[in-house]
């Protein structure tokens, strides 16, 4: 008999570990619907702030080696908008967790609320896009402010608050630290990484904004590194975010102790039959491991090494 991948994080049920990651294809409800429908666990939105944004101008995203550059600049309708996106992802039956961004404690807090009113099953607190000033990792690389923005939107609602946070720091473990203080319920690590591509020939950077964050292979090793870290110093449930391509990778994701994944840039690569792919990949490791559920496998590698520092 098949393996049961399902888990439970944050107190919802999902069918299986994969979750779709903010800002990718989650640009319509109907788009979060039809990765649903291709077999995802749950699904996260783009991050929405209180007002509308345009973004940054385009060229917008750059594929580079490794993965892809963007600089996107948080395009999005504003929260009033999430709602209709929210109801149209549900329909697929999966858990539709909301990314939220804003400039302040108040912001988060009113986004948040908003978000539960909006029907959403969890919000995930942005406080990582590596570009945009003033409402990304500027809060994020702030200790302080991650756990005061964790807290008052925690104070705001009755949903699991998940923060997101950025790799563009010196300690991710204390930052993780502040968030859990603050009350997460759960912890994504990580937002894409700080990175840069320029054009020889025009001798300027090729994206628009300049610099931009890097997702894909390139960086899962830090995304993982970046768990490892967190598992071994906090007990908080972590999902871990960055280059997660096959069902191998999830599966170093889970040893070195998150409990699920985010796939982003890979369904660029593989397209959306990769939540199928990863779903029987996994069921082969478990049963080939004689592993009943993906809980035995969580931090299995911190358990297993803990010589190193
Ligand atoms: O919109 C973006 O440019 C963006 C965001 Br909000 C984010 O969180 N991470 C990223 O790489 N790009």
């Amino acid at each position: 008999m098949d393996r049961d991948i399902g888990i439970e994080i944050v107190g919802l049920r999902l069918r299986n570990p994969f979750i779709l990651a903010a800002g990718i294809l989650g640009i319509t409800g109907h788009s979060l619907r039809r990765v649903a429908e291709a077999g995802a666990g749950a699904v996260v939105t783009k991050s929405f702030g209180l007002e509308p944004r345009t973004g940054y101008p385009n060229p917008t995203i750059v594929e580079v080696q490794g993965g892809l550059l963007n600089a996107m600049g948080l395009p999005n309708p504003g929260i009033e908008a999430l709602r209709e996106e929210v109801e149209e992802a549900k329909k697929a039956g999966v858990p539709v967790i909301a990314s939220v961004y804003g400039c302040s404690e108040g912001d988060y807090a009113e986004a948040a609320r908003r978000a539960e009113k909006a029907g959403a099953d969890a919000v995930e607190l942005n406080v990582s896009c590596p570009h945009v000033k003033e409402v990304g990792a500027q809060i994020g690389q702030d200790p302080d402010l991650v756990r005061s923005v964790t807290a008052s939107a925690k104070k705001s609602v009755k949903l699991p608050v998940i923060v997101k946070l950025t790799p563009n720091i010196t300690s991710i473990v204390e930052i993780a630290k502040k968030a859990a203080d603050g009350g997460a319920d759960a912890i994504t690590a990580i937002n894409t990484v700080k990175a840069i591509s320029i054009d020889i020939d025009v001798q300027k950077p090729i994206l628009a904004a300049g610099i931009g964050g890097l997702s894909g292979p390139a960086i899962k090793p830090i995304a993982l590194r970046c768990i490892y870290e967190i598992h071994k110093e906090i007990d908080i449930p972590l999902i871990g975010c960055g280059g997660v391509t096959t069902w191998s990778d999830a599966v170093e994701f889970f040893l070195a102790g998150a409990s699920a994944v985010q796939i982003g840039t890979a369904i660029m690569y593989k397209d959306l039959g990769i939540f199928s792919e990863l779903q029987t990949g996994l069921r082969g490791y478990l049963e080939e491991k004689k592993v009943e559920s993906i809980k035995q496998l969580v931090g299995l590698a911190c358990r297993n090494n803990n010589k190193t520092v």
